[in-house]
């Protein structure tokens, strides 16, 4: 009896580990990191601009009070902020053919057909969201900043992207350490709308559901080093499948020179490899297709991950159930 009173609590204290079930929870999965805020970080390029920091605020504000279930609310961008989407927008379009894999490029083409990608506008994230959807059933929702780990990821597991919507500060449109709603749309939209890095992304994200918080880090380096900042191999060549890479003309070009160091995608070691987030990286990682990656993925996490259960989703009501796995 012991024995078995023994099992039940360690069961219950493991249950009690809380993480989303259904998809209208991730409206408690919106812990922001403050590392980036431009209000606390001097080195920020928007720390010094007042009005820089109130229009962030403005816009950030539309993801606080953001439920599940709500239209995005559409921002009427002002012209400096479409002006560094267009620079940007313009400069990546000339790097896209050489530097871009094969699915982003396609994708590329069908946003700008059909989604009002054009370097004058900025396309409106509930417009992009619908987009996402009828392709491989990604949503995004409205996020005020840098999120945690673990409320980013889980948000991933039930097929939504956790997406920022004001625009990275003028000076730096090369590069910005921190998301901002040109590296979503130009970086992740187009491969959340591929259905095998859409696949790729809800795997990682259900990983991490009820991980431990250790077993949280290794998962966020894995998306850091694929996700973000991935390279892959495209009939002999290297080519960027990370969003960081694809939404900063800097950093593509500097990522497919010879100047960093690259190794093998190996989830063993890109897991624990040590990185910084406020600069080029010097070391990326090349899978040889998204699939790869997703099969050596899948069976490090199947030996590696501690939880005593596993997570299904189950798309019809779009929430993830817990099986005791023996
Ligand atoms: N460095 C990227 C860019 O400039 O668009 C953003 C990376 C966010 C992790
Ligand atoms: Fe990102």
């Amino acid at each position: 009896i012991a024995s078995v009173n023994l099992l039940s609590e360690h069961h219950s204290s493991i249950k009690e580990a809380w993480f989303p079930k259904h998809i209208s929870e991730l409206d408690m999965c919106n812990h922001l990191m403050t590392k980036f805020e431009p209000d606390l970080d001097m080195d920020h390029p928007g720390f010094a601009d007042k009005e820089y920091r109130a229009r962030r605020k403005e816009i950030a504000d539309i993801a606080f009070t953001y439920r599940y279930g709500d239209p995005i609310p559409r921002v009427a961008y002002q012209q400096e902020e479409i002006d560094t989407w267009g620079a940007v927008f313009k400069e990546l379009e000339r790097l896209i053919p050489t530097h871009a894999c094969r699915q982003y490029r396609e994708v590329w083409e069908i946003l700008k057909r059909d989604c009002g990608y054009t370097p004058d506008q900025i396309p409106q994230l509930e417009d992009v969201s619908k987009f996402m959807k009828r392709r491989t059933g990604f949503t995004l929702r409205p996020a005020a900043g840098l999120l945690t780990a673990r409320d980013f990821l889980a948000s991933l597991a039930f097929r939504v992207f956790q997406c920022t919507q004001y625009i990275r500060h003028h000076s730096s449109p090369h590069h910005s350490p921190e998301p901002d709603a040109i590296h979503e749309l130009l970086g992740h939209a187009p491969l959340l709308a591929e259905p095998a890095f859409a696949q790729f992304s809800q795997e990682l994200g259900l990983a991490s559901l009820g991980a431990s918080d250790h077993e949280i880090e290794k998962f966020a380096t894995m998306y850091w080093f694929t996700v973000e900042f991935g390279l892959c191999r495209e009939s002999g060549d290297v080519r960027a499948w990370g969003a960081g890479l694809l939404s900063s003309f800097g950093e593509l070009a500097h990522a497919l020179s010879d100047k960093p160091s690259k190794k093998d995608f190996d989830p063993a070691i890109t897991s624990v490899q040590p990185y910084q987030d406020q600069d080029y990286q010097d070391l990326y990682f090349i899978a040889d297709t998204v699939e790869d990656a997703q099969e050596k993925f899948r069976r490090w996490t199947f030996q590696t991950m501690s939880r005593p259960y596993e997570v299904r989703y189950e798309p019809h009501s779009q929430s993830v159930q817990t099986l005791d796995s023996v």
